[in-house]
This record gives structure tokens, sequence and C-alpha cells, in this order.
């Protein structure tokens, strides 16, 4: 009995699986080979069954029939995502927004602060009504999505935010998760705040009478925080805060943004880039795992850790990065790898192009990186849902979201991969129904992957012609050998035998 064969039929708890191919097979085909030790008995996280999700502007609700149950092309979209994921609402639009609970009622004054590139500008105003507050219920229930719903804390009065989360809380009923109050506070300081005394600790005065006023009229509300863009030290000054509150507020979830780079003129923002592994996701999630960690220890129960916006390049995406199969093939890698991190759930920002430009000053500026921006394109371009000429259509972001959205529920499982000098990545995990999954995601451009596991069964490939591909080819393979996943491609196997 050789090695492979012992360790395979042992009862011992891993299954080593090499694959066989010798070298001269290799340079026959061009594939390189891999080896995959899968640890059946270690099991890793638990990815929550509505880890998949969306970010929109809040300023999506100024349009009520948007997300409402009318919006029958969206919902279809929505569920063809994930049949219960979770929809964020805020961006950089939400700390403008206005609750108008009655005709008569007018927003707070705002002190006049220059316009700065980039930012909203500091005008910008509008209306969320009641009723988008009640079509968004309609759309949550038709697609079986729940929602975070973001409040503005930049320039709102704790009054108003207290109004909103009472009305929103009822009507959202059980599809609220939690609230979140301002986006990205951590970057006030260029913003709407003075950036002489604006910190985690002056950020925490202002969100604890935010979230006090709340809570005084509904007191089950739960909160997600503090959704900074990723400055490590918030989540510490934030968690030393609620520890030594007395009575804290309930929280729901630690949360952050992550954009791979940006903005699009950045030559650092390209494919192959996007393609390799990025050293800040893990940073990220060291620092707000600790702190979520440190604040259940106190709590005595689990804080989860969630990452609400984010996306490929931030300043609404760059064409011919965001928009293309490259983008799929990140999206999947990158949402497994957050599973596998223990993140409760991953937000991938997008909706219309009106909203997000306004969340940037109007503007996308990756269509001034466009030959020719007159031809259609999603806008923004890293949206997993385009508007493209009045009709919805599924981006390619979307399709790795897809194919990660296969593990939700499952609990992984650990497993040592070597792809060798192909830059692949893979992740394994069992199924509430017993089934054991492996992922494998393909980035290299050039080399192919060979696995050669014959029993295993192929139950999802993604593919494209090209990296550079606007359109992507998610396959249900069902009962192909798993032999070999071409370079750039991905597919889910079935474990067997
Ligand atoms: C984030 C903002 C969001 C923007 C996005 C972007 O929260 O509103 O749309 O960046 O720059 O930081 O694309």
């Amino acid at each position: 009995m050789n090695r492979r064969r012992f360790l395979m039929t042992s009862a011992a708890a891993a299954l080593t699986l090499k694959s066989f191919a010798n070298a001269s097979a290799q340079a026959a085909s061009g594939a390189h080979s891999a080896t995959l030790t899968l640890h059946t008995d270690k099991t890793g996280f638990t990815i929550p069954a509505n880890f998949v999700g969306l970010s929109y502007e809040t300023q999506q609700l100024s349009n009520s029939s948007f997300f409402s149950p009318s919006n029958r092309a969206l919902v279809t979209q929505f569920r063809a995502l994930a049949p219960h994921g979770v929809l964020r609402l805020g961006g950089n639009t939400s700390d403008y927004a206005f609750f108008k609970s009655s005709p008569q009622a007018t927003p707070p004054p705002r002190s006049k602060r220059p316009y700065k590139v980039g930012d909203p500008n500091p005008n910008l105003t509008y209306d969320v009504t009641p009723e988008a507050i009640r079509n968004l219920r309609g759309f949550l229930d038709a697609t079986g999505w729940t929602c975070l719903y973001g409040i503005n804390l930049g320039t709102n009065t704790p009054d108003i935010a207290a109004e909103e989360a009472v009305f929103v809380n009822k009507t959202l009923g059980e599809r609220l998760e939690y609230f979140q109050i301002g986006n990205e506070a951590d970057r006030f300081g260029s913003t709407i705040r003075d950036p002489r005394t604006w910190n985690a600790n002056t950020y925490m005065d202002e969100w604890l009478k935010f979230a006090d006023a709340i809570r005084a009229r509904v007191p089950d509300a739960k909160f997600g925080l503090p959704d900074t863009s990723g400055n490590p030290e918030w989540y510490a000054v934030v968690v030393d805060r609620l520890i030594a509150l007395s009575n804290p507020p309930r929280v729901g979830a630690l949360t952050h943004h992550s954009y791979f780079g940006g903005p699009p003129s950045n030559p650092k923002v390209n494919i192959n880039a996007v393609l390799h592994p990025d050293p800040h996701v893990d940073k990220l999630a060291s620092d707000i795992s600790a702190a979520a960690a440190r604040l259940g220890k106190a709590k005595h129960r689990r804080v989860p850790y969630r990452m609400t916006e984010g996306n490929t390049c931030y300043r609404g995406g760059k064409p011919g990065v965001s928009d293309v199969f490259a983008a799929s093939l990140w999206a999947a890698d990158y949402l497994l790898k957050l599973a596998s991190l223990g993140y409760s759930g991953a937000n991938l920002h997008g909706g219309e192009g009106k909203m997000v430009a306004n969340s940037l000053g109007g503007t996308l500026p990756g269509e001034a990186l466009m030959p020719n921006p007159n031809i259609p394109h999603p806008r923004p371009f890293y949206t997993p849902i385009a508007d493209i000429d009045g009709r919805y259509v599924a981006e390619p972001v979307s399709f790795g979201m897809r194919f990660a959205q296969r593990f939700a529920g499952a609990t992984l499982l650990e497993l040592d991969f070597d792809p060798g000098a192909v830059n692949a990545t893979a992740y394994a995990a069992r199924l509430t129904d017993g089934r054991t999954l492996v992922a494998i995601i393909n980035k290299d451009a050039r080399n192919d992957l060979r696995i050669d596991q014959p029993k295993w069964r192929t139950v999802e490939t993604l593919t494209a012609p090209k990296l550079t591909s606007t359109k992507v080819i998610l396959g249900s393979a069902a009962n192909r050998h798993a032999t070999l996943v071409p370079a750039a491609s991905a597919a889910i196997f079935e474990v067997r035998g």
C-alpha cells in the first residue's frame, strides 16, 4: 500500500490527496501539480447562512420605488445572488440624509464647509420618507434578505435619528439586523468635522449621544460600529469605551470597510495586483477579531465582526479591473478568505451610478480613464448589479459572490494546500447535509493547476474567455471529473471516495 492510499483509507482524520503528474507531463500540458491535504476532523468557522451581502448608498432610499417589491427585476437579481443575504445601507451619502417623518418636517441647519474634491458636495441633501422604508420592508420580504440600516451621524440630530430608528425598527421588524450610525467616521476629520478635535474618542462621545437617544425609544436596538474605513486604532478605543459603560448599547457586530485599493488613476490597482494575496486583508482581520474577542470576553458572549462595505477599487471602481472577470475571481477568493478569517459576512458596494457618484462629489473618476465613456458600462464600475440602459445586469463581481454563496451555512475544514508556483487558493467546507466541498481558485493568468482527483465531482465552474472579459460563465458542471483547474478559472468540487 503506498502512502497515498494508506492515508486515504486510514481512520486517521487527515485525508491526503496528492496529485501524481510528473515533470514531463507538466511540461507537456503546461499544468503544475497541487498538493492538497484535507483535515476532515479539524473544523474552522461556520459560515453564516447570510454571509453574502450587498452595500448600497443610503441615498438610494431617496427614490422610494427602488427598494420596492414592485421593482421585480431587482428582486430577481438579489434572489439569484443569495436566498438570505444582507443589504447594508450606508456609504458617504448616509451622512447627508434627512428622515422626513412628515411632509412638514425640515432638515436641521448645517454649518458651512468648503467643497473638497472626492467627497460629497457639502450641500448634498435628500429625504428618506416613511414610504421608502415601507417599500424597503416589502423588498426585503420579497428577496428574503435582511438589512443593516445606516443612520446619518454627520449632519443630523439625536432626536431625528431616534425618530427614524423608531420607524425603521417598527417597519422592518425581523428584517432589521442592526443600525449603524455614521459611515467611515474615521474620515470625518477631512470632511464634516474639525480635524483638530476629531478622533475616536470624540466620535464615541457623539455616537453614544445618538445611540442613547435611539435606545431611549427603541430599547432593544442593536448597533454595528464603528464602520470605519479600516483604521485599527478606532476599534480599540471603541471597545475600551463600550467595556467601561455600566449599561452599554447592544452590539450586533464590529464593522469595517475595505477596498483593495484606489483611486482608479492609481496604477497599482490592476488585474495582476488584485489577484495576488493582500496582506492588508489579514491585518484588518487580526485587528478587528482581536477587538471583537476583547469585547466578547468582557460581555461573556461572542461578538461578530463584519466587512460591511468594500470592493476592488474605491472612488467608484476602475474600468478594466472592477468590471471584468478578474473581479469575479477576486470576489470569490475575497469572500471565502473573509469567511475563513471568521467574518460573519461581507457586503460588496454598488448600486446606481448617480448615488455612488454623489458619494464622491458628483462624478465617477474611472470614466475619465475610458477611451469612450459613452459606450454602455456599469456605473459604478464595481457594482455587482448594474443598471445598463434600464436593465439590471449581473456584473462579474456578482458571479464571484454566487460562487462563494455555495459555502453559505457550511463549516470550514482545515486544509493544507500547496499549489507550487501557481497563484491559487483553496477552501474546504462541510455542508449541513454532510457533503464536503472544495473550492479551488486559480488566479494565475498563465498556469493551469493539476489536481487529479478522479473521484471528486465538479459541481460548479467559474470561467470566462479572458481575465478582461466582461461576460462570465458560472456553470454547474455536475459529474465532470476533477483533474484540472485551468489558468484564470475557479471550480467547486464535491469530495467523494
Ligand atoms: C467609501 C464610501 C462610499 C463610496 C466608496 C468609493 O463609503 O460611499 O462610494 O468609498 O469611494 O469609502 O467608491
